[in-house]
């Protein structure tokens, strides 16, 4: 077992004070080394000697990722790049690229955390870890390989796509632990099914992230692959997958605090949120040279919870993020996340997990269409069956979203599946 005993069950007191100390060096580091961290901070008047434990964070001015894109590629590099040894970058739907570094001692860092992760899922070196998350410049294959081999597990950088040999690969290779996003980890159940090759394989446990997903597709992930599944979270300009994951108890993920100190702010005002309120999650590198971002936004939406969890560890644990506040669409001033549309499909049984959300303005009025892919066993061409289906599901977004939606109903099979992050939204008000 790769488990850090000393660091992820240490009491709370002392792990402030650890997070503390770190702080303060990474603080003093950036204020030397970044020019525009020292300008950040030298326009409010700051000096590193302002922060001296963890109860002084909130000083601090915040990190965004325009921050990235006004320093592209390397303006927020703390080492000359002699020391650099590795470079990621996240493409984004909109704009510029970020850009992302590390150190060898970063990489050390990435693969612990990352390592931890999969001992949370039960992984030990017995296992066989298949990775078809992208490897490249997405943070996804590489960090869940530097996982895997961490804790000395037969790592298989299969990366993403090819559905038919991944699950060769998992057949013959005997892949035990499969880390991929959840929406492809879905596809890869279909492709198994349509193979006959469930009963072949012999995963047992699922490491999923990248993207938001649900309980309900937990569960039918798990039912159709006959696995156990976890969540891991991460963000390239923090580190990559690793930041945290869930524990057996499935009760929130794991926050590495030794090295990412978590906040939750109110997204307008800034200001930090007490734990278990809903808000924008904030991350501090505290241990990383390359690039150590200080508060910096992630824009996802998380809660945070300090108690013990029954698995022992003593670290914060975050809620799974419901969404991207970018992701967030709003329709006739209604905020709509694709996530509760998922919980709503998963919820129907004549729906499948596959959908798309078309938004669209006529006459200066906002419209949503939700086109739901149907699960084969229900799929009809009668129009009655068809016209109830689409009247029950209407009904039930309707109460859930507070808004009302046009549903199309569409063949099983027809909607694209995606071998990495899934794309759940054609928003064509961006065209006027
Ligand atoms: O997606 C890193 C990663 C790879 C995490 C593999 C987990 C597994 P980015 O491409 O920079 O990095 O995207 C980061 O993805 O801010 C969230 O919005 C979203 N995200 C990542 N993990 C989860 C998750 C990687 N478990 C962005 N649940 C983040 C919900 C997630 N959203």
């Amino acid at each position: 077992m790769y488990w850090n005993k000393e660091i992820e069950t240490m009491p709370r007191e002392k792990l402030r004070e650890l997070q503390g100390k770190r702080l303060v060096d990474a603080v003093e580091r950036v204020y030397k080394n970044v020019a525009p961290y020292r300008k950040k901070m030298q326009d409010i008047g700051l000096e590193p000697g302002d922060i001296r434990s963890i109860d002084d964070l909130y000083k601090l001015p915040f990190t965004t990722k325009d921050d990235l894109r006004d320093n592209y590629p390397f303006g927020l590099n703390a080492v000359p790049m002699s020391e650099i040894t590795e470079i990621h970058a996240s493409s984004g739907t909109t704009g510029k690229q970020t850009v992302v570094t590390y150190t060898d001692n970063d990489l050390k860092i990435w693969g612990e955390v990352a390592a931890r992760s999969i001992t949370m899922a039960g992984g030990t070196n017995k296992d066989i870890v298949h990775v078809s998350y992208g490897y490249g410049l997405f943070t996804g294959g590489l960090g869940a390989h530097y996982g895997g081999q961490t804790i000395g597990a037969a790592t298989i950088p299969v990366s993403a796509g090819n559905t038919k040999r991944q699950i060769q690969i998992m057949r013959d290779f005997g892949s035990t632990i499969l880390m991929c996003t959840p929406s492809y980890a879905l596809y890869l159940a279909e492709a198994a099914e349509e193979l006959g090759a469930v009963n072949d394989i012999k995963l047992r446990a699922g490491i999923f992230g990248a993207e938001p997903w649900t309980e309900p597709m937990r569960r039918e992930i798990e039912q159709r692959l006959h696995i156990s599944a976890y969540d891991i979270y991460g963000l390239s300009e923090i580190i990559g997958p690793g930041v945290s994951g869930e524990c057996n108890f499935k009760c929130g993920l794991h926050v590495q605090e030794d090295h990412f100190i978590p906040e939750i702010i109110n997204s307008a005002t800034g200001e930090q949120l007490p734990a278990g309120q809903a808000g924008e999650l904030v991350f501090t590198c505290v241990t990383k040279e390359a690039m150590p971002l200080i508060r910096y936004r992630t824009r996802d939406i998380s809660t945070l919870t300090y108690d013990a969890c029954e698995c022992g560890r003593t670290t914060a644990r975050m809620s799974k993020p419901s969404g991207r506040a970018d992701d967030m669409l709003i329709i006739r001033g209604v905020n709509v996340f694709p996530s509760q549309i998922e919980s709503v499909l998963m919820g129907i049984n004549e729906a499948s997990a596959y959908y798309m959300l078309v938004v669209d303005r006529k006459n200066n009025l906002d419209t949503l269409e939700i086109q739901v892919e149907m699960r084969p066993e229900f799929f009809s061409d009668e129009v009655r069956v068809l016209e109830n289906l689409k009247r029950k599901i209407a009904k039930e977004m309707e109460s859930t979203l507070g808004l009302s939606a046009a549903i199309k109903l569409v063949e099983p099979k027809s909607i694209g599946r995606s071998e990495g992050k899934a794309v759940h939204i054609i928003d064509n008000r961006h065209l006027y």
